[in-house]
């Protein structure tokens, strides 16, 4: 049973625990093959993906219709630099844009680049649309908020890990509490403000909903003061959360959509930005760009990636699925001293652990999990994060519910 910890698995263990930076804690499970929502580890033990790699692979681990674009794609072309055009560039900015209704895409790799590149639009637009006196835009930010690891993700953190030791930090935002809005009534109100970033959920937060009317408000008064509204849909977008965006749940359109993670299955680091002309105007020629942003190979396995999502319905299997993850997991709470609350959208969820937010308790189920064939990772605060990927049949999640009630039963005794 306890094959986790064995020897095949601890060598790769200590070739990284030798060679690699220590930057990282991972549960001690050594995966080498994935299939739909099954991961395999080094020793042949069979689990289900209940991370998705942070929702990147929502299409399941090596799809086969995204693995083929891949492959034939890469045997044509797979970088040119945007020194010269290609031909698929185009055609995915074309089919992006028409999916989700905006004027133009900008193509990035990782979604803190489309973090990043938001953050520059939104200031450009500040100073050439608004008026904005050069150097003083604000953006303002939610507490709680995991936007990435770069100098300007990290100086908006308010999580003491990511962001400590990392100073001087980037001047020019302002921090809100999530979820209170008479604190956004008062920071928007300020000066200067270009834009707001958020999350529709907050991930690393502990997958925290916040109240629908709160950010459909928090959208308004933007419309209001000519503020843009920028969405970081990295994690909560395509489809995990029911509907292709998680504010399509709240029916706002915001003025810039960061995409990355399950933009390619998780076959390839791909992030964009969309927005209006408006807005992506103001970016000229050598003013933003990547080496490998918008390669063929990227767009390739992106829209057929995308392309999967619409053809396999997977919005509408994470609302679906979701309810009933979400009211299996209710009977848990009812049930066990354990666990006090489930929460969630579409099939992102978690379960929040009756226990010191300090304590290993979280840590500790999840390697019994795993020992029971289901992978998850305690995120903040000794809250277990559920999110499959969307391709899983409703008997597969039934079984998966199953193993976690087992789990935390066999845990509380
Ligand atoms: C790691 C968390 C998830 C994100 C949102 C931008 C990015 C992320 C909303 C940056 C990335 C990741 C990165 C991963 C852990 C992870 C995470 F637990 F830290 F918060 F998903 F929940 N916006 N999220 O969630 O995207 O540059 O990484 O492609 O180890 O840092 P990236």
């Amino acid at each position: 049973m306890m094959t986790i910890n064995d020897s095949k698995a601890n060598y790769y263990i200590s070739l990284e625990d030798q060679y690699g930076a220590h930057n990282y804690h991972p549960l001690p499970v050594v995966l080498s093959r994935g299939e739909g929502v099954y991961l395999w580890d080094v020793d042949g033990k069979k689990y289900f993906d209940f991370l998705s790699a942070y929702s990147a692979v929502n299409q399941g681990h090596c799809h086969p219709r995204i693995i083929k674009a891949l492959v034939d794609q890469a045997s044509k072309l797979t970088l040119t630099s945007r020194a010269f055009f290609n031909d698929l560039l185009g055609k995915y900015e074309a089919f992006m844009t028409d999916l989700f209704v905006y004027d133009k895409l900008l193509p990035m790799n990782t979604g803190v680049e489309g973090v990043e590149t938001a953050i520059k639009l939104c200031r450009r637009w500040g100073y050439e649309v608004k008026g904005i006196e050069e150097g003083k835009a604000k953006i303002i930010v939610a507490k709680g908020n995991f936007h990435g690891r770069t100098m300007a993700a990290v100086s908006i953190s308010s999580d003491p890990d990511s962001k400590g030791g990392y100073g001087p930090y980037l001047p020019g935002f302002i921090e809100v509490e999530y979820n209170k809005i008479e604190d956004f009534h008062k920071a928007i109100q300020l000066p200067d403000i270009a834009g707001v970033l958020m999350e529709p959920i907050q991930g690393e937060a502990g997958v925290f909903v916040p109240d629908d009317a709160y950010l459909q408000e928090v959208y308004a008064l933007c419309k209001e003061n000519n503020v843009l509204f920028i969405a970081d849909e990295v994690q909560t977008g395509i489809a995990r959360t029911g509907k292709m965006l998680a504010c399509d749940l709240l029916d706002i359109r915001p003025d810039i959509l960061i995409l990355g993670k399950a933009v390619s299955g998780g076959v390839l680091p791909v992030s964009c930005v969309l927005a209006d002309d408006e807005i992506m105007m103001t970016i000229k020629p050598g003013q933003h760009g990547s080496t490998f942003g918008g390669n063929p190979l990227a767009c390739a396995v992106a829209m057929e990636a995308m392309q999967v999502v619409l053809d396999e319905k997977l919005a509408e299997k994470a609302d679906y699925l979701g309810k009933i993850f979400r009211s299996e997991m209710q009977k848990l709470v009812d049930s066990s001293d354990l666990v006090t609350l489930v929460r969630g959208k579409g099939l992102l969820n978690a379960i929040v652990i009756n226990d010191d937010e300090d304590s290993d308790t979280a840590w500790n189920i999840c390697i019994k999990l795993a020992e029971n064939g289901l992978l998850a990772k305690p995120t903040h605060g000794n809250i277990i994060r559920f999110a499959p990927p969307l391709v899983i049949s409703e008997q597969q999640l039934l079984e998966c519910c199953n193993i976690i009630r087992n789990t935390i039963t066999e845990y509380s005794a």
